[in-house]
């Protein structure tokens, strides 16, 4: 792979984490043979970390679906069955297998009979494609993504404070920002590109810049640490509230701002008032000096920019923990300024343009919902649909979607671009749903996988580097990506695939794209006069200048770095030319969100923002004295999901070949297990088998399981065989990092080390 020439280079973006790295792409005889950092993208300024490195090795691999298969009953038969084997079929057969039977199924039981599960990797034009095909033309609002299992809580978060979902801040205030609060966030293993800039930015003023990182855990994030606040998992909004109290007695409120620019600050107070700082130390499981610490250093801040992620939001508690990280901000007035900011990172690639094109099941394009009579009608204008076309009642989302085909109420599922076999908590609640299903249609990359094993129909997607489309990464910023090679076999783009259903479905009036710059013209249509206008952005712009960060209202309008710096009542960055050691970063010019409407700062009726009053739920499940820890779950640095291209390198799975659990060693002794010995997890939904690792870097009571491996790995492999679908009541979003269970060492196996069983294990398999 790495010897003889390139062809050409191409500028591309990462398919990977939501930080949405600039990558330049070396093409040899027709395949991608290197990845490197494209120094010309203003986001990651040339960086990158090991995942896309080895993209080269899983893109053309083998078990790489490369034609449409269906499962049949037999020779001669026309229908499918989940006992027949797969067979090849034509693009024709399978488009118009599915379009007639989704028609049947919807005459025969009625819209809400299908639902559809896409994600946060696909381009914002497969969303907005999926979108219109569900909710304008089979008429169902029954599309959810996995974004639900990741940004549901943030987005709630955001849109109850601010009035729009939409993160403020933009990269470059790492530079000028003094106090990081980290919360529920592993940076440096997950957001790797930008927890170096956080380190760069310590490093060059160590002394000034106070880094908070708030983790049951003490992650790779934590060295960078001035203070670290290993809390119970679960108590974060106990620990935040806190924080709010000890900020507003020592004065270091700004009653300006609050006065100003929000509501609801009172009854805050009147909350906060039976809050004992002592007390809340003690819910946390932490001193109260370290608490206090902790409002002290925010509250001094000349620029306090908080990161949060999955820590925060999958939980029961997960919009309360949103709403109380963005409180902070709202009472000291550190939003919209430079170095400033409530910063929820996203996951995944494209979560951002999901959200941008209405991906979940109460959404519409252009930050609008389904519940608002003026959204629906704009949208089915543009879509040419009659008025009420568009269901006023939220779709299900992920849980209730998968719950609902367990009992049958769902009859056809289409899952794309994510592989919830693996990745929803509960799974055998989730494969009772996959085994349910009258009709279930897959399209990936690879198959196996956990979830094509079930497909009925299995279509090939066109994947990175052999597709294009446009991204939206953490800080708005919008990318082109290029299709550089051809697609394997017959694979197609997702977005094609569904337009393709939905005109054999009789809509093709509808879909008459003939390629993904004509979705994309339609989609930024939609986002006109919204928070996340980039009705100025084309594709050829993007081509043409680069990536772009919306608002972006109109065709010369430069983007914006950073939303609500209107608020401040100046322009936080000079436009031009900036230095990031010695790249040139892009020029920006920061324009004030508040520019359409003088008094209408935040999106909301009177412009001001909103201040809740976030209470504390505990976890749904809670140890007890047959479950008595409890587990959470994550990832890995090298690792991506549910390793369908990560798990293909051999450097990448390096230091982690198998499931492991993470243990205290005062809950260990108490078991007798030591590290290596293998182990067996148990919750009250299942069990796992994974290698002990005895470590001081969890709490006490607490334990770890990276979730990236699924059942094809052994039935006992997986995470979610263990965790609860309990979810956050208004976000929906599932409660993945808490639930009580218990850990012995595994029966029959005690004194036996894994490293030996594993070694013997795979010598079976080299045979
Ligand atoms: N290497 C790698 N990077 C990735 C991904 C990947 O698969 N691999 N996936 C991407 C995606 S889609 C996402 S969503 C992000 C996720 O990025 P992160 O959210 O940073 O990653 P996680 O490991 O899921 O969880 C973060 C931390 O939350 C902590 N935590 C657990 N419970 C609590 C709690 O109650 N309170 C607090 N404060 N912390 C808690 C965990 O110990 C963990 O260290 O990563 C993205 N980047
Ligand atoms: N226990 C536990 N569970 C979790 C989490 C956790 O922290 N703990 N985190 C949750 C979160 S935040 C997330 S985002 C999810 C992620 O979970 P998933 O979305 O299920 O994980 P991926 O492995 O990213 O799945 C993507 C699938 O799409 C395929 N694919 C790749 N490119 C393409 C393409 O271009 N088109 C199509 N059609 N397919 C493609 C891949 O082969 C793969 O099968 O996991 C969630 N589950
Ligand atoms: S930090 Fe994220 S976007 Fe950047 S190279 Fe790594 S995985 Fe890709
Ligand atoms: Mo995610």
């Amino acid at each position: 792979m790495e010897s003889g020439k390139i062809d050409s280079w191409q500028d591309t973006y990462c398919p990977y984490c939501g930080v949405g790295c600039g990558l330049r792409v070396g093409i040899r005889d027709g395949k991608v043979a290197k990845v490197r950092g494209n120094p010309g993208h203003p986001s990651s300024l040339g960086d990158l970390c090991l995942k896309p490195i080895h993209l080269p090795g899983a893109l053309d691999t083998p078990d790489r679906i490369r034609e449409p298969l269906m499962r049949m009953n037999g020779a001669g038969s026309d229908a499918h069955s989940a006992k027949g084997s797969l067979r090849k079929v034509t693009w024709d057969k399978a488009t118009t297998y599915i379009a007639s039977n989704l028609k049947r199924i919807v005459q025969r039981h009625g819209p809400d009979a299908v639902a559809f599960y896409g994600s946060g990797q696909f381009t914002t034009e497969d969303y907005y494609v999926a979108n219109k095909l569900l909710k304008g033309f089979i008429g169902t609002n029954n599309f959810d993504a996995n974004s639900r299992l990741c940004m549901a809580s943030a987005v709630a978060g955001y849109v109850s404070a601010l009035g729009s979902d939409g993160p403020p801040p933009a990269y470059e205030d790492i530079d000028h920002a003094d106090c990081f609060l980290l919360i529920g966030a592993n940076m440096a293993d997950c957001h790797p590109v930008l927890f170096n800039r956080i380190k760069r930015r310590k490093k060059r003023d160590p002394d000034n810049v106070k880094v908070i990182v708030v983790d049951p855990r003490e992650t790779r994030t934590a060295a960078i640490a001035d203070l670290f606040l290993p809390i119970r998992p679960g108590s974060d909004v106990v620990l935040l509230n806190g924080m709010m109290k000890i900020l507003v007695s020592q004065g270091k409120i700004d009653r300006a701002f609050i006065a100003e620019h929000t509501n609801g600050f009172d009854e805050l107070m009147e909350a906060t008032r039976q809050v004992s700082t002592a007390a809340a130390a003690k819910v946390c499981g932490i001193s109260e000096g370290d608490l206090i610490q902790a409002a002290r250093r925010f509250g001094e801040a000349r620029g306090a920019l908080s990161f949060w992620s999955m820590g925060l939001n999958q939980s029961v508690n997960g919009v309360a923990k949103n709403q109380a990280v963005i409180n902070l901000h709202l009472a000291t007035g550190q939003i919209g300024k430079e170095g400033s900011g409530p910063f929820s990172l996203t996951g995944q690639p494209n979560a951002m343009g999901g959200r941008e094109a209405g991906g979940l099941s109460h959404l519409l394009p252009g930050y609008r919902t389904v519940a608002n009579a003026d959204h629906r009608q704009q949208v089915e204008r543009v879509w040419g649909l009659p008025e009420d076309s568009i269901s006023d009642k939220p779709g299900l989302a992920a849980v209730d979607m998968f719950e609902a085909a367990a009992r049958g109420e769902v009859k056809a599922m289409w899952i794309m671009c994510t592989n919830p076999v693996v990745s929803m908590p509960n799974l055998d609640a989730v494969e009772k749903a996959m085994e349910k299903l009258e009709l279930l249609v897959v399209t990936d990359a690879y198959h196996p996988t956990d979830t094509t094993r079930y497909a009925h129909v299995l279509l090939p997607a066109a994947q990175w580097s052999e597709r294009d489309g446009v991204m939206t990464n953490s800080e708005r910023r919008i990318t082109y990506l290029p299709r550089m090679v051809d697609p394997v076999g017959q694979a197609k783009p997702d977005w094609r695939i569904i337009a393709d259903v939905g005109a054999a479905m009789g809509f093709s009036h509808a879909f008459p794209y003939a390629s993904s710059e004509d979705v994309f013209s339609e989609f930024t249509q939609l986002t006109r006069g919204r928070v996340c206008d980039y009705s100025g952005v084309s594709v050829r712009r993007l081509q043409a200048e680069g990536p772009l960060q919306w608002p972006i209202p109109d065709d010369d309008h430069p983007g914006t770095a950073r939303l609500y710096a209107g608020l401040h009542g100046r322009q936080s960055l000079p436009p031009g030319d900036k230095m990031e050691g010695d790249r040139k970063v892009l020029p920006v010019e920061t324009v004030s969100a508040g520019r359409e409407g003088e008094a209408k700062v935040f999106a909301t009726a009177d412009g001001r923002a909103t201040f809740h009053t976030p209470e504390f739920v505990a976890p749904a499940e809670l140890p007890n004295r047959k479950f008595p820890l409890l587990l959470t779950t994550g990832r890995l640095r090298n690792q991506w999901h549910t390793m369908t291209r990560t798990g293909k390198s051999e450097s990448l799975l390096k230091g982690a070949r198998e499931p492991f659990l993470e243990i205290h060693p005062v809950d260990a002794v108490r078991r007798q297990i030591e590290t290596g010995d293998v182990v067996e997890v148990r919750s009250r939904r299942g069990k796992v088998w994974a290698t002990a690792r005895v470590t001081e870097s969890i709490r006490e009571g607490a334990c770890f399981m990276p979730f990236h491996w699924g059942r094809m790995a052994g039935r006992f492999s997986a995470a979610n065989n263990l965790t609860v679908s309990a979810v956050d009541p208004i976000s929906k979003e599932p409660e993945l990092k808490a639930c009580a269970v218990e850990v012995r060492l595994r029966p029959g196996y005690e004194g036996v080390r894994a490293s030996k069983l594993y070694q013997r294990l795979a010598k079976a398999v080299r045979g």
